[in-house]
């Protein structure tokens, strides 16, 4: 392991950028595609959802060039590599290695009699899929999930599909996500996505940046950060860890910078919270306003909001023994953050997982909604709320139904439009459909891309619910984990990706994205596709419902020649994406209006609703408290986060390059003096278990120590790998998200060095 690097970005950035590039195999058409990559007439990245500035010439960071060329690779997995292995031998590959193999080039079926997958022609595929969901007792029996990569054709002729099948179950990876931030957006200010756009990081004063890493996992947003901070605009980041790239960041798009040794300083203030601690910080914030006096803006909370007096009566009895022992913060230093909102005339909160993966997730965002509504600090220019989405198009999916509990206005328009009664119960969010499926209750399992197997939680119970599933369909572009669980039947179906031509009998098609604030464009790819048998998200969707329902309530093959018409038909549902295929020829694209940005309040009582609750008493539940109340072993809090070299499931390399982590994936972050408690030393190896008051042993082998700045009591690792510590029953109040940031554990030395996780 190596030291850390002190400023992210920079010479290394280019190297890994070039690196991945080059080991594609398919150098020529990769530099051509960072050339087009989130501009006009070109593809929306398949990283991650930050929006695009008009500004520079490249619009591409390291990561998303990783994730461009991942995708476009030359390897390519077929039925001569599924011929040489058999499931049960690729179940012993690291998810690294699956997805390593290349790109999936023609529908695969399995076969039970010889362990093997074997070529299967498409319409079988369609005919077998729709024969065992003609067979299900109940259409709740299905389970329709989706990864954010889906464009919005597919996943509205999806959740049209599903509904006119006759169910709502549409798990999807939001569920494991932001599902608390649109949640308690939606309950404070009546629509639950982000209220800023990205000129909005241009005028903003002050920038919080809670519980995220964007110099990893929004490098773009690294450059609004930068560009702030260098024309003056205070940045605070609140991070459990002490992430390179919040205090020093240089810019591979920026060659002057590149080869200068000075960083932009990003951060004026970085605090560092415990785990799960932010509500309590936010709370000391608005606490030490109250007790100083501060002005909080009358008129706005007079004219917008309702029951600010009884969250600030919540406030005045919070006792700061309470919020400095619950955020891990001090007094003075929640009053500094606190002096630099009161000091700020436009503030930005933007949040990421560090927010939305605990237990109080719900109501830690809606405290921070609070603080902005005491000051009006929302639907102004530069001022407001942003929870910064990952998938590039999980924001998408959402607006266009992917939703297991779908809102009545949605469901009206659909029955008005196409004469048809959508299912009005809710359907089955992440953790359901997995219970249902282990439960023998579920019974098909279609996946619209990702990688549900090794992104869920409690990877055995995961694991095994999958492999119950009498039909296990993934559409996917890369062989990975949720393909080897093999039920009584199971298809690859392998798909188009964003970079390449999708051509139907029309002509090449385009498809349209919506990123973190709310802009829809279009996206086009321009290579030749790797596989000559794969066929777009689209169209397999368009085929499977054809082949279950026939024609009904569209003609479903009509659709998936011709874009363009499922754009019509989403106008016509959706009022604000009237003439939709005019919209998305202007540069750029166009924005969907946020009424909360305009001031508009669609909550109960038409107002911006103030939350008032006290603090939890623990961030765990009280039966897990009390459990751990009588452990004698010390006990630690784990968090499980993203690597520099992975995209969620997807694992690029075995580095960690900001926090100085090289060729190893399994380490144990933690504080030096925590580890010595236990008589650890850096380097040795350890064996995690996690507790949870049930039954079940949960445990991982083979993780390394590392000694990290990281506040007493807590822990960090990475996922997947860390999965099967996290109890199926551990989610989230409301949200039901795995609580993948607040994990009791305790460890001890490892009984063995050789890795016991899959991965
Ligand atoms: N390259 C790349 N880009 C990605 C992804 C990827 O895997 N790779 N994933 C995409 C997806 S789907 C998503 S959702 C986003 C994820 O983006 P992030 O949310 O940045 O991802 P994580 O790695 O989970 O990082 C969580 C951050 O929150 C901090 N944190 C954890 N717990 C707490 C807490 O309790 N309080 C505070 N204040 N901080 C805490 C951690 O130290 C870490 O810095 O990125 C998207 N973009
Ligand atoms: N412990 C822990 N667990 C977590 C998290 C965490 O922080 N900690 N984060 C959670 C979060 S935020 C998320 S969003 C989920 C992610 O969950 P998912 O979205 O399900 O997982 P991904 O790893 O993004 O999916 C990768 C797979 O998607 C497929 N794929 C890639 N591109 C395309 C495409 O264009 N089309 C199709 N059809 N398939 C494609 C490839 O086959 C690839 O193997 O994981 C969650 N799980
Ligand atoms: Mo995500």
């Amino acid at each position: 392991m190596s030291s850390k690097s002190h400023k992210a970005g920079g010479l290394a950035s280019l190297r890994s950028t070039l690196n991945e590039v080059l080991r594609s195999q398919r150098a020529k058409d990769n530099f051509k595609n960072l050339m087009r990559v989130n501009k006009d007439g070109g593809f929306d990245c398949p990283g991650c959802a930050w929006g695009d500035s008009k500004d520079g010439a490249f619009q591409f960071c390291e990561n998303g060039a990783k994730a461009v060329a991942w995708e476009s690779t030359a390897r390519t997995v077929d039925r001569r590599f599924f011929a040489e292995h058999s499931v049960t031998q690729l179940m012993k590959q690291t998810d690294h290695w699956l997805e390593f193999q290349g790109r999936l080039t023609e529908p695969m079926r399995y076969n039970h009699q010889t362990d093997h997958y074997e070529p299967v022609s498409w319409a079988d595929a369609f005919s077998l899929i729709a024969t065992h969901l003609q067979a299900l007792a109940s259409a709740d029996e299905a389970e329709f999930y989706t990864s954010g990569r889906a464009s919005n054709e597919a996943s509205f002729l999806y959740q049209l599909f599903g509904r006119a099948f006759g169910t709502n179950n549409f798990p999807d990876c939001s569920n494991m996500c932001h599902e608390a931030s649109g949640l308690a957006l939606t309950q404070s200010v009546g629509v639950g996505k982000g209220t800023v756009v990205l000129s909005d990081f241009e005028q903003a004063d002050t920038i919080f940046v809670y519980g995220q890493n964007p110099g990893t996992n929004h490098p773009r947003m690294m450059n609004a950060l930068k560009k702030a901070a260098k024309r003056g605009c205070t940045i605070v980041a609140i991070n459990n860890l002490k992430e390179v790239a919040l205090n020093r960041f240089a810019s591979p798009q920026d060659p002057v910078e590149l080869l200068t040794p000075a960083a932009t300083q990003i951060s004026s203030l970085y605090i560092t919270p415990k785990l799960g601690g932010d509500m309590a910080f936010v709370r000391g914030m608005v606490k030490a306003l109250q007790q100083s006096g501060a002005t909080f803006n009358q008129q706005f909370i007079n004219r917008h909001t309702v029951d600010s007096e009884a969250y600030l009566n919540r406030v005045s009895q919070t006792s700061w023994q309470d919020i400095e022992q619950q955020s891990g913060v001090n007094k003075s230093e929640i009053e500094q953050a606190a002096q630099l909102f009161v000091q700020s005339k436009q503030a930005i909160s933007t949040w990421a997982m560090g927010l939305t993966q605990h237990k109080h997730s719900v109501d830690t965002i809606r405290e921070l909604v609070n603080l902005h509504l005491l000051f009006g600090q929302i639907g102004r220019p530069g001022a407001g709320l942003c929870p910064v989405r990952g998938h590039s198009n999980v924001q998408g999916n959402r607006t266009m139904g992917i939703n297991e509990k779908p809102p009545k206005a949605f469901l009206d328009a659909l029955q008005q439009r196409l004469d048809f009664k959508p299912p009005t119960a809710h359907g089955h969010n992440v953790n359901q459909a997995l219970q249902a499926l282990h439960q023998g209750q579920a019974k098909v399992l279609v996946c619209l891309g990702g990688n549900l197997a090794a992104a869920a939680p409690d990877t055995e119970f995961t694991y095994r619910a999958i492999a119950n599933a009498k039909l296990n369909v993934q559409i996917s572009t890369k062989l990975n984990r949720s393909h080897l669980l093999v039920g009584q039947d199971a298809l690859i179906l392998p798909c188009l990706g964003r970079t390449e031509i999708d051509q139907t009998s029309k002509g090449p098609q385009q498809i349209t994205v919506e990123d973190t604030f709310s802009m829809v464009h279009a996206s086009a790819g321009g290579n030749e596709p790797v596989g000559a048998d794969c066929l777009s998200e689209t169209r397999i969707v368009a085929e499977i419902a054809a082949a279950t329902l026939g024609p009904v309530p569209v003609n479903w093959l009509d659709y998936a020649q011709d874009y363009s018409l499922i754009r019509t038909l989403i106008g016509d549902v959706l009022p604000a994406f009237a003439n939709f295929n005019d919209k998305i020829k202007q540069q750029g694209g166009f924005h969907l209006a946020n009424s909360a940005a305009l001031l508009q309040w669609n909550t109960r009582s038409g107002k911006a609703q103030f939350h008032a609750v006290d603090l939890p008493a623990d961030i765990f539940p009280q039966s897990l408290s009390a459990q751990l109340a009588t452990s004698e072993q010390p006990t630690l809090t784990l968090q499980t986060l993203r690597s520099h070299d992975q995209y969620n499931t997807t694992i690029y390399g075995m580095n960690d390059r900001y926090r100085g982590i090289e060729n190893q994936r399994q380490v144990l972050f933690i504080n030096q003096s925590d580890a010595e408690q236990q008589g650890l030393s850096e380097g040795d190896w350890v064996q995690i278990t996690s507790l949870w008051p049930d039954q079940t042993q949960r445990q991982v082998d083979g993780f390394q120590v590392v000694f990290y700045d990281i506040p007493k009591g807590n822990a960090a690792a990475y996922y997947p790998e860390t999965n099967p510590l996290v109890p199926i029953d551990s989610y989230g109040d409301l949200s039901f998200t795995p609580t993948s940031k607040s994990i009791a554990i305790q460890i001890s030395k490892s009984t063995s060095k050789i890795p016991l996780v899959t991965s």
